[in-house]
């Protein structure tokens, strides 16, 4: 009965995975074969019912139709209470072997390769709400690893909006679509999120973050991901340590404007899952480093704040993050509902060497899982279903349910029995049998939050304090607009008072994009989240405890330290506008040096086809200025040629696709007759545009000297300081 050792696994295995041959099993493409019923039977007239008489009513008799009309009738489940929109993909992780001290875990032991299935997803909207929200993402791990399934369920933000999971459906009953209307969709900005905001203050943390660059992702491959809550990680010898799980990407973390959101919504709702798809279909596989910051038991309580709670962070500059493992994801699924839709994260999916801390949010979730798996797919055999089955063999008592697969053979179904000789058997831990942490708990039984967890402020003033001030103004320009969105004065004002308590900046920038002055807190009961008979003293949050504390990590601008030698142009979307009299040539050198930077670029002209160059040559085109918008591409380009540039200069929308790039903060460069493109789509009272910061203009012909500037530029990101000179908030 002793476990298999881990056979050590190469990165071609990895790509056939264990839990993609399994997969195999259950995958159909039709090809080649006859149309069948589900019974099997060959269907020879799949366009006409079963009538009586050419022009009669249909029969009953037409099991063909019944079949396959019930079939359809039945094609929905409930798409998921939060995080309903949502996208995936297969891929490995592979361990470092550092973690071997810190965990027993297979899959985190030297030479380690584990499949891995992963969704991200908003968490606001429906099913089919654009891509673009401004809003939270989720960052779901499910390993098949060979001692069970472990899902790792995160967010792309380290910390969460209430401390104790019995808030959780006021919270998400707040932010989704008002109930009387169904208004509005995938938006927090709306009167009741802020009302629950503004008498939560435990929520303010979270808030500035959701507001912040962060609720904005480049791309789901550019963003960060954090298990939140504190878990534990058990070593060989018993020995547990407290551990929070952060994802890194490779390609650093990246965002977009709001304005850009906005458009690309109407543009492409599917952005984000569209870039997915398309990076890992060309084999620009995503990858991201699994890191934790450790904290031995003894040292649960040396923080100003408390570990258990969820609405608080460790600043990686207290404790860094040791990264040990990397996750590539490098196969799309061949079903989406199959798979994405199907697949069911549970918090208690776990393995030996991880385990749970007493964080009451963490907690919560661990009921909350499995229970809404049993409502969403229908009953308690989810398990079964292929993208859901673990890799290890399972063996147990458990019987029967709706949809049962497995055919359970012979008379014993209980143990201990003597029928089976015991068999399935307990495992001994040295047999990698499970078994949770030892851990002293006594105490009152008492509904009450700990006091520990009662400091709203400090932490959300850190992670202001640790923006940059193009960050900073995004967060204003984000709760000006949301709160402009909010009906009831009172329910702004109150939101006011709270971002107050964070910073008086804050606030007042904040206010005066509302036209209302930022209320007195004098008498005013801050938290409004108190039980019946309970003490609103023991409630009430303490003032900021360090007001000039910052966290350098917590910011993602280009120079971040978290972006730091992250730079790169890999995957990045250029687009090239030109028309017929273009330079052909310093196109074709520019995209070369683009292409072998790793980005892409296209040819964005007045029409589909082709272009003919000033020398007559023929050049593709990718795209025309009404079939796409600058707002999907992360640079631009404007090539030379007189006649080419004359003619974009007379076209409306290539003018305000230079425009809104520029007003986006994108790198530009332009090249001969180009830079005049680049003069006339300027708008008044912004900085001279060609010397703008990330502006790259060169009047030569030629993009020999450009082009390395230009990818420079593009490493940087976004030049968000224009903004700054242009809109001061
Ligand atoms: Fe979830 N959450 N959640 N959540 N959550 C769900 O489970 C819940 C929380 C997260 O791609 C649901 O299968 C409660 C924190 C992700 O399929 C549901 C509480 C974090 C996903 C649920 C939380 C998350 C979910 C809905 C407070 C970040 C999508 C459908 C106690 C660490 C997983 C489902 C996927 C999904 C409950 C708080 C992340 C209802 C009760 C904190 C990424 O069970």
């Amino acid at each position: 009965m002793s476990k298999k050792p881990l056979a050590k696994k190469t990165h071609e295995d990895a790509v056939s995975t264990a839990k993609t041959n399994d997969l195999a099993k259950n995958t159909d493409d039709g090809y080649g074969q006859f149309l069948t019923s589900n019974q099997g039977l060959r269907v020879n007239d799949d366009q006409n019912s079963l009538k009586a008489g050419e022009r009669g009513p249909s029969l009953l008799e037409d099991f063909l139709l019944r079949e396959k009309i019930t079939h359809f009738d039945h094609e929905r489940i409930p798409e998921r209470v939060v995080h309903a929109r949502g996208v995936a993909a297969h891929g490995y992780f592979e361990a470092y072997g550092n973690a071997s001290e810190l965990s027993r875990a297979a899959f985190l032991q030297p030479g380690a390769v584990t499949p891995v299935f992963t969704r991200f997803s908003t968490v606001a909207g429906s099913r089919g709400s654009s891509d673009m929200a401004r809003d939270v993402r989720g960052f779901a791990v499910k390993f098949y690893t060979e001692e069970g399934v472990y899902d790792l369920v995160g967010n792309n933000i380290p910390v969460f909006f209430i401390q104790d999971a019995i808030k959780f459906p006021d919270l998400i009953h707040a932010v989704k679509p008002e109930p009387h209307n169904e208004i509005p969709q995938a938006a927090s900005a709306h009167d009741t999120f802020y009302d629950f905001i503004s008498a939560n203050p435990e929520s303010t943390h979270m808030l500035l973050w959701a507001m912040s660059d962060r609720g904005l992702p480049r791309s789901l491959r550019m963003m960060e991901g954090f298990g939140v809550h504190t878990f534990r990680m058990v070593n060989a010898e018993g020995k547990s340590v407290f551990v929070k799980f952060h994802w890194k990407p490779l390609l650093g973390t990246h965002a977009i404007a709001w304005e850009e959101a906005q458009q690309i919504s109407g543009k492409d709702p599917d952005f984000h899952r569209r870039d997915l798809w398309n990076c890992i279909e060309m084999g620009a596989y995503p990858e991201w480093e699994l890191g934790v910051q450790v904290i031995q038991e003894e040292d649960e309580r040396k923080f100003d704040f408390d570990i258990l709670d969820s609405t608080k962070l460790i600043p990686e500059e207290l404790v860094p993050v040791t990264k040990i493992g990397k996750m590539v994801l490098n196969r799309n699924v061949d079903n989406y509902f199959a798979e994405t839709e199907q697949v069911a994260f549970c918090l208690s999916h776990i393995v030996p060497g991880i385990d749970f801390s007493n964080d009451p949010l963490l907690q919560g979730r661990l009921f909350s899982y499995l229970d809404t798996q049993l409502k969403r797919l229908g009953g308690p055999n989810f398990h079964e279903i292929p993208i859901n089955r673990s890799i290890a063999p399972i063996h147990n008592n458990q019987r029967d349910g709706h949809m049962r697969q497995t055919i359970n053979k012979g008379q014993v179904a209980y143990g201990v029995n003597q029928l089976n000789d015991g068999y399935p058997q307990q495992a001994k831990r040295s047999e990698g049998g499970f078994n949770t942490v030892h851990e002293r708990v006594e105490g009152h039984k008492i509904r009450l939050r700990s006091k520990s967890f009662v400091d709203h402020y400090s932490q959300a003033k850190l992670f202001w304090n640790s923006q940059t001030d193009a960050e900073k103004m995004h967060i204003v320009k984000a709760l000006r607009f949301e709160l402009s969105h909010v009906q009831k004065e009172f329910v702004r004002t109150r939101t006011l008072l709270q971002l107050a308590q964070v910073d008086a900046e804050l606030a007042r920038r904040v206010a005066e994009g509302l036209g209302a002055a930022v209320p007195s807190a004098d008498g005013v009961q801050l938290n409004l989240a108190v039980p019946a008979d309970g003490d609103v003293a023991h409630y009430q949050s303490a003032p900021v405890k360090d007001g000039s504390a910052s966290s350098p990590t917590l910011s993602i601008a280009p120079d971040s330290p978290i972006n730091t030698g992250k730079a790169s142009i890999k995957t990045r979307h250029i687009a090239i506008l030109a028309t017929d009299g273009a330079d052909v040539a310093a196109i074709g050198s520019l995209m070369k040096a683009l292409m072998d930077e790793g980005a892409q670029s296209a040819i964005i002209a007045t029409h589909l086809g082709t272009i003919n160059g000033v020398g007559g040559e023929e050049l593709l085109v990718n795209g025309t200025f009404h079939s796409t918008a600058s707002v999907l591409f992360d640079a631009v380009y404007v090539a030379g040629g007189e006649k080419s540039v004359a003619a974009l200069k007379q076209n409306a929308d290539a003018v305000r696709f230079v425009n809104e790039a520029f007003r986006h903060c994108k790198p530009l460069a332009a090249s001969g007759a180009g830079v005049e493109l680049l003069k006339a789509a300027a708008y008044p009272g912004a900085e001279d545009i060609l010397s703008a910061d990330g502006v790259v203009v060169s009047s030569e012909a030629q993009v020999s000297g450009l082009a390395p500037q230009f990818i420079a530029a593009i490493k940087k990101h976004r030049f968000w300081s224009r903004e700054l000179k242009a809109m001061p908030a």
